[in-house]
């Protein structure tokens, strides 16, 4: 029997604590954000030694830095994965690590449905160099099945997915990917969840990324992103697709500010939860709604995988209005508390429109092909009482 020091502290204990002990850094509160760019030797074997990977320390901040490390340790425990990598934004993260571990002739078989900008850098930018990127409706087992090669190297998704709030059954499909290959890397997006409410790795996952822009800032202040893996492949991610391929790198305030937000995450989550359960719930009745797509209502396809693999529904709601794409936009103008804005994850709610804004980065039949519908809003319920954001709501929604 562990004793109790030994047993595991609890996730709010670790947003708070993990990876920092203030004894080691004169009693400080707070990590010491270290605004340096590069780390002095003792002596040209030490120096030589650290760009050998062959001594601990740091040697120049494209690579590490004392903040940053904090900052992994913390989302490394969170995510419950061996190591992690903190970088300049979701894109940098997803880029970075991407690079990394694919190359001309592999193939990655996505989800149907990705954040724009994932998906044009799928499209555009690894497809020009010879990766084969291939989708699947990963609702759909059979789909996924059908479609693995002996060229898979990566499944890819995000779940909830952006925009449409599809939800993925992460043990699944990494089942499915394990059965058919072990040596496939299943990379799961936790954007929408973050591991207060999800963590894949516990679920069969080998890589989880992550815009930290949103809910691990929280405050809508900071773009960042992360990478959370076993500690090698996160040592080849750090050596070469952040420091070589994309120099994505965090810079030390940011890091710093991300450990701020954490600190708070596990409360603010579970008020952008009962936030967006009262909205979703609010627009399931409201005459102009044509459709909700939240997986807390009992009525969305997501709601029993959601209920498993989740420790609450998320604060991200999307819906189409009776009117379509018009309806949407005269709602969304009319708009007085709720900020017309994209991202997610912030204090304030946002309302976006992914076709025109998120989603752009789609055609017109890619996006219909993709699932995503020109009328589609998407909601990011904030930290206001729900009551005024309801308010707000039902009288853009009156005209
Ligand atoms: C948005 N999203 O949806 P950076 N993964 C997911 C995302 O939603 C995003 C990124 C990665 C939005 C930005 C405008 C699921 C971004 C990319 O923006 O590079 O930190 O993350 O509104």
């Amino acid at each position: 029997m562990p004793s109790n020091q030994d047993k595991k502290l609890s996730f709010a204990t670790r947003s708070v604590h993990a990876g920092y002990n203030s004894a080691d850094h004169e009693g400080a509160l707070n990590p010491p954000v270290y605004m340096t760019s590069t780390f002095t030797f003792d002596n040209v074997a030490q120096g030589a030694g650290r760009f050998a990977g062959e001594e601990p320390g740091h040697f120049y901040s494209r690579v590490s830095n004392p903040t940053q490390e904090v900052l992994e340790t913390r989302l490394a425990d969170l995510e419950e994965g061996e190591a992690a990598l903190a970088t300049a934004s979701g894109m940098g993260a997803i880029t970075a690590t991407l690079w990394t571990i694919v190359a001309p002739g592999d193939q990655i078989l996505v989800d149907k449905t990705l954040y724009g900008c994932t998906f044009s850098f799928l499209e555009h930018g690894l497809k020009k160099f010879g990766v084969d990127i291939c989708y699947a409706d990963f609702t759909d087992h059979h789909d996924i099945q059908a479609k693995l090669s002996d060229k898979t190297r990566v499944l890819y998704f995000e779940t909830p997915v952006n925009p449409n709030m599809r939800v993925i059954d992460i043990s699944a499909v990494c089942r499915i990917a394990k059965d058919f290959n072990s040596q496939i890397k299943v990379m799961v997006d936790n954007t929408y969840c973050t591991p207060a409410l999800q963590r894949p790795i516990c679920l069969g996952a080998d890589i989880v990324v992550h815009s930290a822009t949103k809910y691990l800032g929280g405050h809508g202040d900071l773009i960042a992103g992360a990478v959370i893996a076993d500690a090698e492949t996160i040592q080849q991610i750090r050596l070469f697709g952040l420091k070589d391929m994309t120099g994505a790198v965090i810079a030390p305030m940011t890091a710093f500010l991300i450990l701020r937000g954490i600190k708070t995450l596990q409360l603010r989550m579970e008020r952008h939860c009962q936030n967006a359960q009262a909205i979703a719930e609010m627009l399931e009745q409201h005459p102009a709604v044509d459709r909700v797509f939240f997986p807390g209502l009992k009525t969305d396809p997501g709601y029993q995988v959601a209920s498993q693999q989740m420790d609450d529904f998320g604060g991200m709601i999307a819906l189409e209005l009776k009117g379509g794409f018009e309806a949407g936009v005269r709602m969304l103008n009319r708009l007085k508390l709720a900020k017309l804005a994209v991202s997610l994850g912030d204090a304030e709610t946002l309302i976006q429109h992914p076709a025109s804004m998120t989603h752009s980065t789609y055609t017109v039949e890619q996006r219909a092909e993709h699932g995503i519908t020109e009328g589609l809003v998407r909601i990011s319920a904030g930290l206001e009482s729900a009551e005024d954001i309801i308010a707000d709501l039902e009288q853009a929604l009156a005209g």
